[in-house]
């Protein structure tokens, strides 16, 4: 059950610890895990017709992602590529310049792109990186485009700087269920997690959360996340749902991978539990069929990542979601 295993957790929380969390009115963990254990076709029945009564259901919005300063991480994440504790690929770069991470943007926005999501491999901003990240925030809005930083963990005080300076999204992801949280990241805790949102929501911008899945956690793990996303005070308006990239040399380079049919019921039990929200199939779309993206879609997920670079790996080339939308009649929103 939620918010009774605040004593499970061996590394002290960085900031303020939390009282037990309250579940979402009408989603209990139970609840929940008896939605996602329909048959196959109720569930999916049900995502639709909620899926349509939310969302015209042959819409999917874009964003395309940069890495504006890629690897080097200090933190631990179990799955990231970024992490300066795993043997990666990955070398560490600099923050990139203001210039560049427009001329990227503008790029993005002529290729039909609606939202521009800008990545750093940091644990949190530091004071001295904050001028360049409002300067960027300011010159991308300007092109029209709707933007969304996922930077780590933020301060109230940051999460204000951002949300003046015109930002429209922070991403920050639970990634997983409170109770599989300290088998993928060691170096911080579920509540840091849950506090920076409670910053970025303060602060009035709109947030980002979601997970991954095939991170070899329980079913049961992937219904509790969903479970505490709706639980927040307000669901958040973007839940991007990962499917793990494994990359070789990450602890988790050889967890077992997720089936297409329980992946797809995760999509669906998102859509029901927070209908509202843009649920977004994110990373791993390259190792999909079409036919598994098309049983996605169809549960509810309405908003992809193009572009065929992530933050460090790899996502389908543009022609190939071209004719995917072209096959199934979805249409950019
Ligand atoms: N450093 C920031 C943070 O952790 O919040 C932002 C960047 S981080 C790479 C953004 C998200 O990408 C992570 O929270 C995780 O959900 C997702 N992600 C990272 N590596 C992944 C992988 N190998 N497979 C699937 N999702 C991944
Ligand atoms: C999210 O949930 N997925 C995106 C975005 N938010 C920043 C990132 C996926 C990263 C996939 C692994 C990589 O490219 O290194
Ligand atoms: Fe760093 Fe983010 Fe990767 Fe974790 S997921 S190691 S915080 S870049």
């Amino acid at each position: 059950m939620l918010g009774t295993r605040e004593g499970e957790t061996n590394i002290p929380s960085q900031e303020k610890s939390r009282g037990p969390r309250k579940q979402a009115p009408g989603w209990t963990s139970q609840d929940a895990w008896t939605v996602y254990q329909l048959p196959f076709n109720d569930l999916l029945f049900r995502a639709q017709s909620v899926h349509r009564e939310h969302f015209d259901p042959n819409r999917v919005q874009l964003s395309r992602l940069l890495n504006i300063k890629t690897g080097g991480c200090p933190e631990d994440c179990g799955y990231c590529s970024q992490s300066s504790h795993h043997a990666t690929s990955v070398a560490a770069s600099k923050l990139m310049e203001v210039e560049k991470i427009v001329a990227e943007a503008r790029k993005a926005m002529e290729s039909g792109a609606t939202r521009y999501c800008m990545g750093a491999a940091w644990r949190n901003p530091k004071p001295r990186d904050m001028d360049a990240i409002v300067e960027v925030v300011g010159a991308v809005k300007q092109l029209g485009l709707e933007t969304c930083m996922t930077l780590g963990m933020l301060d109230r005080d940051q999460a204000d700087r951002l949300s003046a300076a015109g930002l429209d999204y922070y991403n920050h992801n639970i990634d997983t269920s409170e109770r599989y949280y300290p088998s993928i990241v060691s170096t911080r805790t579920f509540d840091d997690r849950l506090n920076t949102l409670e910053h970025v929501r303060e602060a009035g911008m709109k947030v980002c959360c979601g997970g991954i899945l095939g991170m070899g956690e329980s079913e049961q793990d992937r219904v509790d996340m969903l479970v505490t996303l709706a639980s927040l005070p307000e669901a958040p308006e973007s839940v991007p749902i990962n499917m793990l990239i494994p990359i070789p040399g990450t602890p988790m380079a050889k967890a077992p991978p997720i089936g297409p049919i329980e992946f797809v019921r995760i999509v669906a039990l998102a859509r029901i539990m927070m209908p509202d929200s843009f649920v977004r199939l994110s990373a791993g779309r390259s190792a999909m069929t079409d036919e598994m993206q098309a049983l996605c879609f169809f549960s509810g997920a309405n908003s992809i990542f193009v572009g065929d670079t992530l933050l460090t790996a790899g996502n389908p080339q543009d022609e190939a979601d071209r004719t995917l939308f072209r096959r199934l009649g979805l249409e950019a929103l």
